[in-house]
C-alpha cells in the first residue's frame, strides 16, 4: 500500500497533510477506507473515515483490521487532503493489547475543541484537538456510558450533545463530554425501540432537518437471492429519544457483494449528500473497503429518496484535470467497458476498454472554463492504433475534435486540437469512431 505514515508514526511525526489525486468513487485512491462520517468544519467537508489495512501476519487474516484513522478534507469534494495519521492504537493508553479494531468513529466540535470519538476494545475513546484536522491528544480514559460500537454524536437545536451507538442506543453526552446519561439522567444509554428485526442493525447515523429526526443505520438483511448483506434504512421521530417510525431503505445491497455498509448524510453548500462504503479497491475481500459520496434527495414529505450508487460520484472536476472516464456516468451498451489498470495493484485504478465503433463512455459534468482551451490529451494504449471522437452531451452531440491513437502497447499520450471550444459546465463524451484501445484519463489544455 503506497502510505509512509506508519514509519512517520513510528518516528513520532503526525498529522503530515498531503493531498490525494482528483477523485471520483472511490473518494481516497492511496489507501482503504471506510465507515466515513463527514462533518462540515470550517467550512470544509471533513471526513473522519475507519482506516481497513491488510492484517499483520499473527492478526486475523479474514477480519477487519485497523489500526489508526487519518482525517482527510475538501471543499469542492473532488480534491481531498489528506491530514494524515491522527493517532495509532498504541497511543491509547487505557487500550491493553493490540486489537486491530478501530472501528468506526466519529467528531464533533464544542467550544472550539474537536472530540473524536472511536470504539475500541469493545469500549469508547476519546481524542481532541483544537482543529478538525489535529494534533489530537488521546485522553487517558474511554467515555463512560455507551452501551455499544460505531460511536455517532449528533447536535440538537438546544446545543445538546447525543450519542448513538451500537445497534441502537442514545444517551445525552455531559458537559464533560466524556459521560454519557439515559433520559433518568444516569449513566448509561437508552435502547431504541420499534427497530426492525431481525437482522443486525449498527452504525448509525443521526440527523435534523425541518424539525424531524432522521436515525439513519445499516440493517443486514436477506435479498432474493438468499443472500444476507447490510442495506441502508432510517426511521423518523419528533423527538430525539423517540418513538421512531420506519420509514424505508436508503441504499440497497451493493452489487458487489461488500457485506457492511456504513454512511453518514451532510447538508454542505445547499446540496445533500451520502457518504458509504463499497469495495472498490479491494474486489476479492469485503473487509478492505473504499469511501464513496453520492448526491441524496428529499421528496416534498421529507422522506428520503432512494441513493443509486455511482462511480461517478459528486464534484465538478476542471476539463484541465486528468478526467477518469473510467468513473462515468453512462456507458454504451456494448462494446465498452471498465476493468482495473492493473488488478494486482489496485491503487492504479481503472480504464476503459473499447472494442467496438461507436462504443461511447459519458463522464458528467465537467467544467471546461471560460473558452480558454486549445487542445485535448488521451492517455491510451491500442495494439492496431485507433480514433476516438471527444463530443458534448451526448454520443452525437457537438464535435469537439478527433482524436487518432497512434499504435502502442503502452499507454501514451495522443493530442488533437480542439475545432469547437468548449464552455462552462458540459458533459464529456468519448466515442471509438476506428480500431480498439484503452483509455487511461482524457484531459484538455
Ligand atoms: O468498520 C468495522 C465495522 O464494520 C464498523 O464498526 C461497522 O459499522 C461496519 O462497517
Amino acid at each position: 500500500m503506497k502510505n509512509n505514515n506508519t514509519l512517520l508514526l513510528a518516528l513520532g511525526i503526525t498529522g503530515l497533510a498531503s493531498l490525494g489525486a482528483q477523485a471520483q468513487n472511490p473518494l481516497i485512491m492511496d489507501q482503504f477506507t471506510a465507515d466515513p462520517s463527514a462533518h462540515v468544519f470550517e467550512g470544509k467537508i471533513y471526513v473522519y473515515p475507519s482506516h481497513d489495512i491488510p492484517a499483520p501476519e499473527g492478526v486475523r487474516q479474514d477480519w477487519f483490521c485497523m489500526e489508526d484513522y487519518h482525517v482527510f478534507s475538501s471543499e469542492n469534494l473532488i480534491d481531498w487532503t489528506d491530514h494524515g495519521v491522527m493517532f495509532n492504537q498504541t497511543n491509547v493508553t487505557w487500550l491493553n493489547r493490540k486489537g486491530y479494531d478501530m472501528w468506526a468513529p466519529d467528531c464533533v466540535e464544542k467550544d472550539g475543541t474537536y472530540y473524536f470519538y472511536f470504539p475500541a476494545g469493545g469500549r469508547t475513546g476519546v481524542a481532541t484537538s483544537p482543529t478538525p484536522h489535529g494534533p489530537w491528544k488521546v485522553l487517558d480514559q474511554p467515555v463512560n456510558g455507551p452501551r455499544g460500537i460505531d460511536p455517532c454524536v449528533f447536535i440538537d437545536d438546544d446545543g445538546s450533545y447525543y450519542m448513538f451507538t451500537g445497534g441502537i442506543s442514545v444517551g445525552k453526552l455531559r458537559d464533560n463530554m466524556v459521560e454519557v446519561e439515559n433520559k433518568q439522567g444516569q449513566i448509561g444509554q437508552e435502547r431504541i425501540a420499534n427497530l426492525p428485526t431481525p437482522g443486525l442493525i449498527e452504525g448509525s447515523w443521526t440527523f435534523k432537518r425541518n424539525g424531524k429526526y432522521y436515525l439513519t443505520f445499516p440493517h443486514a438483511v436477506r435479498n432474493e437471492q438468499g443472500q444476507e448483506a447490510e442495506r441502508l434504512e432510517y426511521c423518523m421521530a419528533d423527538n430525539v429519544w423517540g418513538p421512531y417510525t420506519w420509514m424505508g431503505v436508503i441504499l440497497d445491497q451493493s452489487e458487489s457483494g461488500c457485506w457492511t455498509v456504513h454512511h453518514s448524510i451532510l447538508e454542505y453548500k445547499d446540496q445533500w449528500y451520502l457518504f458509504y462504503h463499497d469495495r472498490d479497491l479491494s474486489p476479492d475481500f469485503d473487509k478492505n473497503r473504499s469511501i464513496r459520496a453520492d448526491f441524496l434527495y428529499f421528496n416534498e414529505d421529507g422522506t428520503i429518496k432512494k441513493v443509486i450508487p455511482t462511480l461517478r460520484g459528486v464534484g465538478t472536476p476542471s476539463a484541465k484535470s486528468k478526467l477518469q472516464i473510467d468513473r462515468y456516468s453512462a456507458i454504451s451498451e456494448n462494446g465498452a467497458k471498465v476493468d482495473y489498470i492493473n488488478r494486482e495493484d489496485t491503487f492504479k485504478g481503472w480504464k476503459t476498454i473499447m472494442t467496438e465503433e461507436k462504443a461511447w463512455i459519458k463522464f458528467d459534468r465537467v467544467d471546461f472554463g471560460k473558452k480558454d482551451l486549445k487542445s485535448v490529451t488521451v492517455q491510451a494504449s491500442s495494439a492496431e492504433g485507433a480514433s476516438v471522437e471527444i463530443r458534448l452531451g451526448k454520443e452525437d452531440g457537438t464535435l469537439l475534435t478527433t482524436v487518432e491513437i497512434p499504435k502502442s502497447e503502452e499507454m501514451k499520450a495522443a493530442t488533437a486540437a480542439l475545432k469547437t471550444i468548449p464552455e462552462g459546465e458540459k458533459d464529456l463524451v468519448v466515442v471509438l469512431t476506428k480500431g480498439k484501445a484503452e483509455i487511461d484519463w482524457v484531459s484538455f489544455e
